[in-house]
């Protein structure tokens, strides 16, 4: 079973990640789980933070002359930015004086973990609540992602985020070939593959940022190689678009998950709704006309392409808050301002690749599992020469 735990406080020491269950003889670099944590820090509309921030991976176990061993991965992530909150984020008691007047969070902002957390955790400070709710910690999300492509990578299945709208420009794609799509998000500053759209949405995060308002948007992740069967028809908490939109869903700032065309389907016909079967008798394989579906069908991948959007709301942290309740007084008061980004929708465009792929991974090994990445081969072709035989 592949599992993985992250701990880690936004202005703490740092991040943690252990991964349990990747088998031996994955090719892992430093470098390519490094080349993710910097995509996922830059994008226009990123915050003060960012600059301060050089996020790279150490790997401190599992992981040996380029190979995972088969132990427990344990991947740990610097935040620079905790030498000027050591007395703030202090593990041992400290006197009262010793720690900073400024750091209680009593004005919770609304869209935030903030009230919530300390409704939850009894607290008039939501200190504890947001320092863990940060979107900080998708670094160490983003290194499972890491981890989970280079495992696909070895068995032909490649997965790519990009941004399809942030506030109300939506992007026009000329071409839907994956590695294109990868280049063209790749470099431009919105991670969008049109370059238009590009500057009209460079443009849109800078008024909302003259404004000190914040803007969200869409993102579209999409898997290719992926071979039929993954996930299961049987039992519901083994439906792979439920553990896919699980994932997607528990990345800060996502309120709404698609799976395919699934809004537009809600308002059609279903002859129009449904991808008819066809057969390529050259390939000896089954394909689909369309793919409405977005690569699932009953719970499980139909070998077709995987087509998954998130929507992100704007984010919470205002540079115009709006009003709030001081948790400690209950006057109406401002919410927090506190240093933050202007539209995160880039960087979460990186994050939600990652998700989908520790989420493929997962499901992969589930069915092709093995203690070797060798076995995982041999069972991937194993099955491929089996349904090649029964199609
Ligand atoms: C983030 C780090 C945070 C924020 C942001 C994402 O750093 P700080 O709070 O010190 O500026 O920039 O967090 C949020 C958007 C949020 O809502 O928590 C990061 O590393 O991505």
């Amino acid at each position: 079973m592949l599992r993985f735990l992250t701990a880690g406080e936004s202005h703490g020491p740092g991040l943690t990640l252990i991964v349990d269950g990747m088998p031996a003889g994955v090719p892992v670099t430093a470098l390519a789980l490094d080349r993710d944590l910097a995509r996922r820090q830059a994008g226009h509309g990123r915050g003060g933070r960012m600059a301060i921030e050089r996020d790279r991976v150490q790997l401190r176990s599992g992981v040996r002359h380029g190979l995972t061993t088969g132990a427990p991965i344990a991947v740990t992530v610097e935040n620079r930015d905790y030498a000027s909150w050591q007395a703030a984020m202090h593990p041992e008691p400290l006197a009262t004086d010793e720690i900073p007047p400024d750091v209680r969070h009593r004005q919770p902002r609304p869209g935030h973990a903030d009230l919530a957390g300390a409704l939850m955790l009894l607290s008039r400070d939501a200190r504890n609540v947001l320092e863990r709710a940060s979107a900080r910690n998708t670094v160490a999300r983003v290194v499972a992602g890491g981890l989970g492509k280079a495992l696909l990578a070895t068995q032909g299945v490649s997965v790519v985020g990009h941004v399809l709208a942030i506030g109300t420009v939506t992007a026009q794609l000329q071409t839907r070939d994956l590695a294109r799509l990868a280049a063209d998000s790749e470099s431009s500053p919105v991670r969008c593959a049109d370059a238009d759209a590009t500057l009209a949405m460079t443009a849109a995060i800078d008024s909302a940022a003259a404004a000190g308002d914040t803007l969200g948007g869409r993102i579209e992740v999409l898997a290719d190689g992926l071979p039929p069967g993954l996930g299961h028809f049987a039992e519901w908490d083994r439906r792979l678009d439920g553990i896919l939109a699980r994932a997607l869903m528990s990345v800060p700032s996502v309120k709404a998950v698609e799976i395919g065309d699934g809004l537009a389907q809600s308002a059609g016909l279903g002859s129009a709704a449904h991808d008819v079967i066809t057969y390529d008798a050259a390939a000896k394989r089954y394909r689909h006309a369309s793919n409405h579906a977005g690569g699932i069908e009953g719970g499980m991948s139909n070998g077709e392409r995987l087509v998954l959007r998130a929507a992100l709301k704007p984010i919470p942290t205002l540079g115009h808050p709006l009003p709030s309740i001081d948790l400690e007084t209950h006057a109406t008061s401002d919410a927090a301002r506190v240093r933050s980004d202007v539209c995160i929708v880039p960087a979460a465009a990186v994050v939600c690749e990652a998700v989908v792929a520790w989420e493929l991974c997962a499901a992969f090994l589930e069915r092709f599992g093995g203690v070797t990445l060798g076995e995982v081969g041999e069972r991937l072709a194993q099955y491929a020469a089996a349904l090649e035989a029964m199609s």
